[in-house]
């Protein structure tokens, strides 16, 4: 079913009407707001996959071999299925199979309605629904999401090359891991052909890549995983080679001592460095880095919700908000995050964490919505192995650094379903629950504890 602008404001603006109503924890059900019935939740559907991963290494320890994702399918009464894709693991599959109860029998026009209730079941929860209910609306209407959210406000939207040291894909450790349910293999067999990525010269040859392959103009090199010296040059390396043209990140997880982070920050100030995310832990620490030297400073750990915005207002911790709309809120909240940010002096990147397709497609919606979102956003999407992704076709295209904003109905992207179901099955033999970096970290390297440096 096609719907017109005219039915979406009727839609949205009718009469309340107790229809099928959810059974909801918290305070009794809510009652629908759909006077026309129209594009009634009849099923949610939730899918945990497990999609192949490199050994990349952060401050968490590394990545084992499957990162986790939960796979939303929102069924409505017109036969328009939304997609919603959000964090993995199974406390948060366990929300969604909670958040059945609660949205069947909504609409996905009113699905504000029953942001509280999604939010108590988990951040992550909410924002996956929110997606697949925009992706319906979407769909239903024939319009892409951005523009049913005030987009777009660009027609493509900039990514940063998102640099990590790494172990080699083949590393005999990690295909020995327990969890291992795929056929890769050594040499030809491996899941990747970057190799070990351990040395400034390793690191510098390996953005070089990106750049030549994706276009990136910005690259974010992920820290707290070398000492701190090497690190430093590792950036100094990444200068050399990519020109004065590329703008430069560090992000050590607040993995650092703040002694060293104000050391090394003056170092590399003389780079072109675009921020510095997150060298410390905590706002206090992080003003006083930021005081010291004189870098702009960036988080996704001490800036994460909205009631952490009063505390920033004192303390002065950042320049720039990475926004993730799996934690703050969904695009709604992301979205309030615009004109806050604007007032109070910050611009806006985007946060990311291992995702597939269909949250790829949903950061370029939102990001092509945001005006102050003016900042290259992160993405994991270029470690996603080739022919992994959920999504039919071809993965999203990286060109020149950027991704053109979807034109198709809702999110632009379809699931594949076979696909899907090899992913399922993946999740389900694999074990992996939730991510655990530390475990492999250790098995590889047994001595390592995660220490502040
Ligand atoms: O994937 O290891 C990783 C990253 O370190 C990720 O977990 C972080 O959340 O990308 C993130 C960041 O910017 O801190
Ligand atoms: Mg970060």
């Amino acid at each position: 079913m096609k719907l017109h602008r005219r039915d979406w404001l009727g839609g949205t603006g009718g009469g309340l009407l107790a229809l099928g109503m959810g059974e909801a924890p918290g305070s009794g059900p809510i009652p629908p707001f759909d006077a026309h019935n129209r594009l009634t939740i009849t099923d949610l559907k939730v899918t945990p996959i497990a999609l192949p991963d490199p050994p990349l290494l952060a401050a968490s320890g590394c990545h084992g071999p499957y990162f986790l994702r939960n796979i939303i399918e929102l069924r409505t009464d017109s036969g328009t299925v939304g997609l919603g894709e959000t964090v993995g693991g199974e406390r948060v599959t366990a929300g969604l199979e909670k958040a059945r109860a609660i949205v069947v029998g909504q609409s996905v026009l009113s699905y504000r309605r029953l942001a509280s209730r999604l939010q108590a079941l988990g951040m992550g929860v909410y924002a996956g629904i929110e997606l697949a209910c925009l992706d319906a609306i979407g769909r239903a209407m024939g319009r892409p999401i951005c523009e049913l959210i005030g987009g777009p406000v660009r027609d493509s939207v900039e990514f940063a090359a998102y640099l990590f040291y790494r172990y080699a894909a083949d590393h005999p450790v990690v295909l020995a891991d327990p969890h291992l349910a795929d056929s890769r293999g050594k040499g030809d067999r491996a899941l990747d052909s970057w190799g070990e990525v351990r040395t400034p010269e390793a690191m510098a040859a390996m953005a070089a890549g990106f750049r030549d392959r994706w276009g990136f103009r910005t690259f974010k090199l992920k820290g707290g995983v070398l000492p701190p010296k090497v690190e430093r040059d590792s950036l100094f390396a990444l200068a050399e080679r990519l020109g004065p043209g590329a703008k430069l990140r560090i992000d050590p997880n607040a993995r650092w001592k703040k002694d060293t982070a104000i050391r090394i920050g003056n170092e590399i100030a003389r780079l072109p460095m675009e921020y510095y995310e997150d060298p410390v832990s905590g706002q206090p620490a992080m003003a006083e880095v930021r005081k010291a030297t004189g870098l702009k400073m960036s988080t996704n750990m001490c800036v994460t919700k909205f009631t952490d915005i009063r505390g920033a207002m004192r303390t002065e911790p950042i320049d720039v908000l990475l926004v993730d709309h799996h934690y703050f809120g969904g695009f709604a909240g992301c979205q309030a995050l615009g004109p806050l940010a604007k007032g109070v002096g910050w611009t806006l990147s985007q946060h990311s964490n291992s995702h597939a397709g269909i949250t790829m497609a949903a950061m370029v919606h939102l990001a092509a919505s945001i005006p102050e979102l003016t900042l290259a956003s992160d993405t994991h999407y270029p470690w996603l192995v080739p022919g992994s992704d959920i999504i039919e076709g071809q993965a999203l295209k990286i060109e020149n650094g950027a991704i053109r904003v979807p034109t198709g109905p809702g999110l632009g992207i379809a699931l594949d379903p076979d696909r899907l179901a090899r992913a399922h099955a993946t999740y389900k033999k694999c074990g992996m629950r939730r991510r655990d970096d530390r475990t492999l970290m250790r098995r590889i390297e047994p001595g390592w504890t995660g220490e502040l440096l």
